[in-house]
């Protein structure tokens, strides 16, 4: 991801569109990652196209270093790299629910275990967490700089890079990732993404 560069371009999802039903059906996939996801990567072009030098840096440093950029482009890029960068995480963090990959492994595990007691227990905290997002937002399971695990929800298109900690597992809650088929349900989708997110392998941190 750290390759990732100006200028921007749509990645496949790495699944059919229809492999995540029923927990996240077809048509919301296709607005998800063809629309809504395609306008945060068309944006960010259309920002960076005036700057050369900021098309040089890869989307962590803009996200990172946005304040130092031209008072005029600032919120945009916050807005529209941290669109790409949540929702290119969030599309590679969901596998079909008969893969092996939902449970955390070795040292993940271990690290879930000593920081909530339990796995179960991590995944109500990140759900109640999920729950209480107010509006449009995220919430992710990260690694802080202290090394530590922690359940963090970000409003709009904010990112853990702000917070410097490295994104876990996360999950989209804005009302366009589960409109179409679960309406005003948004506890309900968020239960039944547990079937479908994916614990990355960490072989140390
Ligand atoms: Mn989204």
């Amino acid at each position: 991801m750290l390759d990732f560069k100006y200028p921007y371009v749509l990645p496949e999802l790495p699944y059919p569109y229809d492999a995540l039903e029923p927990y996240i059906d077809e048509e919301t996939m296709h607005y998800h990652h063809d629309k809504h996801f395609k306008a945060y990567v068309d944006n960010l072009n259309e920002v960076l196209q005036p700057y050369p030098e900021l098309q040089a840096l890869p989307l962590d440093i803009l996200l990172k270093r946005a304040e130092t950029f031209p008072k005029n482009i600032q919120k945009k890029i916050l807005d529209n790299a941290g669109g790409v960068f949540n929702h290119y995480l969030f599309f590679a963090g969901l596998a079909p629910a008969d893969e092996d990959v939902h449970e955390p492994g070795g040292y993940l595990d271990e690290m879930i275990i000593e920081n909530f007691g339990s796995i179960e227990e991590m995944q109500i905290k990140f759900s109640e967490s999920a729950k209480s997002v107010f509006g449009s937002g995220w919430t992710y399971l990260v690694i802080t700089p202290g090394k530590r695990l922690k359940v963090v929800n970000f409003k709009d298109q904010e990112t853990p890079i702000l917070i410097n900690a490295t994104p876990v597992i996360l999950l989209d809650v804005w009302e366009h990732a589960y409109y179409l088929k679960y309406k005003n349900e948004r506890a309900n989708y968020i239960e039944n993404a547990w079937n479908i997110i994916k614990y990355p392998n960490f072989e140390t941190i």
